[in-house]
């Protein structure tokens, strides 16, 4: 079933854009917990204001006015009227939750990979994995996500949409995107970036559970686009040659831990990482053939780098191909 779009604007505007069906139900719950919040601090400062003033001791030896002990009428309503409050809350926030964990049956399916620090998004029918999601505008779209480590979030907040990503569970995540937001695109065709280096368009989606140093290089962008664009599979960015492939593998898998200016980061710089000299942890002296950077990948731990922890994942044939690290070879002997 396909949820109706519950027109509640964000009256303080202090929200993130409404972007998807859930947008309006979610925001509707958290203002009516801040009217509430509000109403019962000002209810409860008045009274406070007031007993204070009205009821002080106005000379030093004034005597007790009262020495109450309890009110039954007062302590029933004090505690009813809250806990109908409450109760509210839950069942509203119970039905939202409920809703966004059963995608309607015609959902896009997606698949997403998240691990120490990035994420792999598989679009519909894609063998490769995406560094961006794209989703058509007014439909649905699920996501069956799995981590190959620690404990990620996938969080898109326009769309209202936020689930923990648990390795070895599939968590499910969806949501109904109403509002088109491409990337905006330079002559090129390339996405394009503002004066921080942030890309420009599409919605943010970030890791929302700490998961260590790269935790927030884990921001990613969901555009979404008409069914048009969404047909010519904007997501296939593959280039064609070799090079340029390695490059695209890098920034979805390495990025957060090699740099290729030379600085070092959780891991070392992959500038003039073909053929360079080091020594291992073990104390062996080695050269960085293209064997050891084949091995360094498919078994990061067999050997690690002196002066580095050995925290570099594991990569499988199955999260990238043997052709893909062929291609980030011929990428690596142009980094001199
Ligand atoms: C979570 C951080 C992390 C990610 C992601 C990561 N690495 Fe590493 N990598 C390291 C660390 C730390 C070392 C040094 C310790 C060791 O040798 O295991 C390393 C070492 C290496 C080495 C050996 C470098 C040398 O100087 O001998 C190669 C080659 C390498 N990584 C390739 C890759 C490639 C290719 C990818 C992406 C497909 C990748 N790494 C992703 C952390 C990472
Ligand atoms: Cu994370």
């Amino acid at each position: 079933m396909v949820q109706p779009v519950i027109a509640f604007q964000d009256p303080l505007g202090q929200l993130p854009p409404q972007a998807s069906t859930f947008a309006g139900d979610v925001d509707e719950l958290f203002y009516f917990l801040v009217w509430v919040s509000l109403a019962s601090f000002g209810l409860i400062l008045a009274l406070l204001v007031y007993s204070s003033i009205a009821h002080r001791r106005k000379t030093p030896d004034q005597p007790a006015l009262s020495n109450t002990t309890h009110n039954t009428t007062l302590e029933v309503v004090w505690t009813l009227i809250p806990t109908v409050v409450v109760m509210l809350a839950f069942a509203w926030g119970l039905k939202g939750n409920l809703d966004q964990q059963v995608a309607p049956a015609d959902a896009l399916q997606y698949r997403v990979e998240a691990f120490k620090w990035g994420w792999n998004f598989y679009h519909p029918g894609a063998t490769t994995a995406s560094e961006h999601i794209y989703v058509p505008v007014d439909k649905p779209v699920k996501f069956t996500m799995t981590s190959r480590d620690v404990l990620h979030s996938f969080y898109v907040p326009a769309m209202r949409a936020k689930r923990d990503v648990v390795p070895g569970v599939k968590q499910i995540v969806w949501f109904q995107p109403t509002v088109e937001n491409g990337p905006l695109l330079d002559a090129a065709g390339q996405p394009q970036t503002d004066a921080f280096g942030n890309l420009i368009g599409g919605f943010d989606l970030f890791c929302s559970e700490y998961c260590g140093d790269g935790h927030s290089v884990m921001h990613r962008k969901v555009y979404v686009v008409s069914q048009e664009q969404f047909d010519e599979k904007p997501w296939d960015l593959l280039p064609e040659d070799p090079v340029g492939r390695g490059e695209f593998y890098y920034k979805l898998n390495c990025v957060a831990c090699h740099s290729v200016d030379g600085s070092r980061l959780v891991g070392p710089s992959f500038l003039g990482l073909v053929g360079r000299e080091g020594r291992h942890t073990d104390g062996n002296a080695y050269t960085a053939d293209e064997a050891y950077i084949r091995e360094s990948i498919r078994k990061p731990m067999a050997k690690v780098v002196e002066g580095y922890a050995p925290v570099m994942p594991e990569f499988t044939e199955a999260q990238l191909s043997d052709e893909a690290v062929g291609d980030i070879l011929e990428w690596l002997k142009t980094l001199k």
